[in-house]
């Protein structure tokens, strides 16, 4: 080997060495990518695999979640099934109000069917109901007409109509509790026509009944509702105001049933807060009526705070009708009218589109006392509508009319009887009829 050889040969080593350094530093460092990409990849694996657990997690608590929520439909299922079997256990009681069963073909019924018939009734649209209404009705006057028509009849057998005959029938007319004013109207009126026409007993009776029907249909008439109806859409409220005893709980409780056996969404407010008793006595009504009583159980709790609740819950409920039962008297010795006046503030104040009725409670038993009490209420309730109540078994019907005529207050409803189906919308031509009726 000669030195340029080896001077050659060392070139040439250093020359491989230095490649292979390099190569090696390259594959070093091409390790180390690789090193660091696989730690990268493993990275990114481990990155994955904790997302997929992550993913994993989620999906389990989204199936807790699941069953969790299908838990609560079965529990909320479950309470339905409850509640179903509560209302129908409530209405297996209201099912216990007795239909009225179709009678004989008696006096009662032609008599009934012929009043319906008079107002245009087919007979295919003719109820039980009706027929048993009218017949409690007639029956129910009984004691007022027998001092009066049959008297008047009797007295004037098959002759003409006399001067004479029209003092009688005055004094009648006052016993029957019609009131001075009514009587003194429907007197002058049969004397003027006496005095154009000869008039028999019968057209006598007719031309009476005509009279007394535009007496009671006079505020009717002037306050533009024939027939008292909560309206849909808005909630409607009814007070019912009186004093102790005239019937407003028992009338509270038959309105219920009418009004939701009609489908308006129907809510109690027991906001005669001074007797212990009356809330208890609501819910009864409520129950067989399948109406929600709202209350407040506490000793002399604030009668305009159990409005307030009330209004709520119907507010929230969609409620058409809403009926407050009142005190006749209270615990306090606020005046009644403040209360009343407070409660109204109430209403307007909450819902001032609501439509609002005061309607004055009259137990026609009462005869003169309780006009007294509606012109009293009157003055300071303002008042728009009265319901008589007690009319079966009074000789004091008559009263009706001098509320229409003194007080001038629609006749809203009347109620002759103690059930739930013994209270109906008013009309007068039918009361007429029954106070009137022949026999
Ligand atoms: N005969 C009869 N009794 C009635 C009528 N309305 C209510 N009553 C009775 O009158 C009494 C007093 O009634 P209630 O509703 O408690 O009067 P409130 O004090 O005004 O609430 C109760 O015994 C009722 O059953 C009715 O139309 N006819
Ligand atoms: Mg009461």
């Amino acid at each position: 080997m000669t030195n340029i050889e080896s001077d050659n040969s060392r070139e040439w080593a250093a020359q491989a060495y230095a490649l292979l350094k390099k190569q090696q530093v390259e594959q070093k460092q091409e390790l180390q990518k690789q090193e660091e990409q696989k730690q990268e990849l493993q990275k990114q694996e481990e990155q994955k695999q904790e997302l997929q657990k992550q993913e994993e997690q989620k999906q389990e608590l989204q199936k807790q979640e699941e069953q969790k929520q299908e838990l609560q439909k079965q529990e909320e299922q479950k309470q339905e099934l409850i509640d179903i079997t509560n209302k129908e256990n409530i209405s297996i009681q209201s099912k216990t109000i007795t239909e009225p069963q179709l009678g004989e073909f008696d006096d009662n019924f032609t008599w009934s069917a012929m009043v319906l018939a008079a107002q245009g009734k087919k007979i295919n649209q003719i109820s039980i109901d009706e027929i048993d209404w009218l017949t409690k009705l007639r029956r129910g006057l009984e004691e007022t007409r027998k001092g009066f028509v049959t008297e008047l009849l009797d007295k004037l057998g098959d002759d003409p109509l006399t001067p004479e005959a029209l003092d009688d029938l005055e004094t009648l007319l006052i016993r029957a509790d019609v009131g001075i004013d009514s009587t003194d109207k429907v007197i002058s009126s049969l004397r003027t026509k006496l005095n154009e026409e000869v008039l028999g007993a019968e057209a006598g009776i007719k031309f009476l009944k005509k009279e007394l029907k535009l007496i009671i249909d006079k505020p009717i008439k002037s306050s533009g509702t024939d027939l008292l109806v909560p309206q849909k859409g808005k909630l409607n409220v009814w007070l019912l105001v009186g004093v102790n005893g005239v019937g407003k709980t028992t009338t509270l409780g038959k309105l219920a049933y009418l009004s939701s056996k009609s489908n308006y969404k129907t809510l109690i407010a027991a906001a005669d807060t001074f007797r212990a008793a009356a809330v208890e006595q609501l819910k009864v009504w409520g129950d067989r009526s399948n109406v929600e009583v709202i209350s407040n159980q506490s000793k002399n709790a604030d009668p305009a705070a159990v409005v307030f609740d009330a209004i709520n819950s119907a507010k929230k409920r969609n409620v058409d009708l809403l009926l407050v039962d009142t005190a006749g008297r209270l615990q306090t010795k606020n005046n009644l009218m403040d209360e009343l006046a407070k409660i109204k503030k109430i209403i307007d104040r909450k819902v001032p589109d609501a439509i609002v009725e005061s309607l004055l409670v009259l137990d026609a038993s009462q005869g003169q006392n309780g006009l007294k009490q509606a012109k009293s209420f009157a003055k300071s309730a303002d008042l728009s509508g009265a319901i008589i109540t007690k009319l079966d078994g009074t000789s004091r019907g008559g009263v009706s009319l001098a509320v229409s005529e003194e007080v001038n207050l629609p006749i809203r409803f009347i109620g002759a009887g103690e059930g739930i189906k013994d209270l109906r919308p008013f009309n007068s031509y039918e009361f007429v009829e029954a106070m009137l009726a022949d026999k």
